[in-house]
């Protein structure tokens, strides 16, 4: 991808470094997505992005693809290069060894042991640093890492297909052919997600209706498989389910204490983990299962669960993003709705909650937002036949 264009803004350098740091989604992860593009007289010199089993860091790999024509060049990286000894070495260290002689970094590192060091050592070395550029976007890229290192549990994005009044499921099981609610590529976009995340997470409800694969068909490579966790308090999972059936030692089940070994021991021996935890009121607590995750390194968690694991999980404050496809369909009142059970909240209640104007805002741009994509949708998609699914 050598480029040889007149002359790039430094705005554009960052887009390449960007674009090279997304080649390793799926790959980098539990660390963060970095590109680094070495750049010299307006011309690329080499580029390199981090992958998690490659274990170098994407500056040293630029650096070494560079050679001696990194001297007095500019390097270009979406993340502040690190200063600390983990698995490799400074970057700062390699950086100044090379003879670099300006940084452009989009953001500092979130990770506590950088944040800051390493823009300091490079100044300190008398290198021109210059950050903020496309921080946005950089700051998008890796929000799952910030996450993760800062709070010790993962970020979680709850995904939903929704029919325009709301609902995610109908009142019977869907018959056979129908099982969808949203379209083709509404379910693309979903495979998207699953890929770009560690892990995807489901009530026992969803598996008895639905019998999800859960799995992440992209046919794109990944270090890790994706982990598929269930939340079964009873540990009611079928043996013939689709989940244990194609289980690989991806499928991660959290039970209540107290559960029938012999159930355990034939999950097990199916390739199936199971994981006790203590139980409060009926459920395992969400906050102990993004902990004991967190511990696993994984820093992202699709939530593609039914109607009470979603409200529990919104009222406990734990959804960070939220995916909604919208289908110009309706199911009527009756249907199962996005939210529901003992841990449903009203929209009003999540305002208080996040008790900021912030907060209020990002809902009417929501529902701004779902007017537009329903509009859109209808516009587009003209009539679809019904397809839907049965969740609970
Ligand atoms: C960079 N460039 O390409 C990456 C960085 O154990 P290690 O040595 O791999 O260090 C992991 C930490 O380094 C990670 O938590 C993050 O702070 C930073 N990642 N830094 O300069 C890179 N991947
Ligand atoms: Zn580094």
């Amino acid at each position: 991808m050598s480029v040889q264009t007149a002359t790039r803004t430094d705005q554009q350098w960052m887009d390449l470094a960007l674009e090279l740091a997304r080649q390793g989604e799926a790959l980098a992860s539990p660390n963060p997505l970095v590109g680094a593009v070495v750049v010299r007289e307006n011309t690329e010199v080499a580029h390199a992005f981090h992958t998690y089993d490659g274990i170098k860091h994407a500056e040293v790999l630029a650096l070494e693809a560079a050679g001696a024509a990194a001297r007095g060049a500019t390097l270009y990286t979406n993340l502040e290069p690190c200063s600390h000894h983990g698995r490799t070495g400074p970057c700062v260290e390699a950086i100044i060894e090379a003879g670099i002689g300006r940084v452009v970094a989009a953001m500092p590192d979130s990770n506590p042991n950088v944040n800051g060091r390493g823009f300091e050592r490079l100044r300190t070395a008398s290198i021109e640093v210059v950050t903020g550029i496309r921080e946005e976007e950089a700051r998008r890229l890796n929000e799952a890492f910030a996450c993760w290192v800062l709070t010790g549990r993962p970020l979680v994005t709850l995904k939903a297909g929704l029919t325009l009044d709301g609902r995610i499921a109908g009142v019977s099981a869907p018959t056979p052919g129908h099982r969808w609610i949203t379209s083709e590529e509404s379910r693309a976009q979903v495979q998207r997600l699953r890929h770009q995340s560690d892990a995807v997470l489901t009530g026992i409800g969803t598996v008895l209706a639905d019998d999800p694969y859960l799995t992440d068909r992209t046919g794109e490579p990944r270090r890790r498989p994706l982990l598929r966790v269930v939340l079964d308090a009873g540990l009611r999972l079928p043996l013939d389910s689709q989940l244990v059936r194609n289980a690989q030692n991806d499928v991660l089940v959290f039970c209540g204490e107290d559960i029938w070994m012999g159930k355990r021991l034939r999950l097990e021996q199916r390739g199936v983990e199971t994981l006790e935890l203590k139980e409060a009121a009926g459920r395992i607590s969400l906050h102990a299962v993004l902990g004991k995750l967190a511990e696993r390194q994984i820093t992202s968690l699709l939530l593609e669960a039914g109607a009470q694991v979603n409200a529990y999980a919104v009222e406990m404050g734990l959804v960070d993003k939220v995916w909604l496809f919208y289908a110009p369909k309706f199911l009527g009142a009756e249907a199962v709705p996005l939210l529901a059970g003992p841990g449903a909240i009203s929209t009003t209640i999540i305002a208080a909650q996040a008790g900021a104007a912030a907060h209020i805002a990002a809902i009417l741009a929501c529902i701004l937002l779902v007017c537009a994509l329903t509009w859109i949708t209808l516009k587009l998609a003209g009539p679809i036949g019904a397809r839907m699914a049965s969740r609970t």
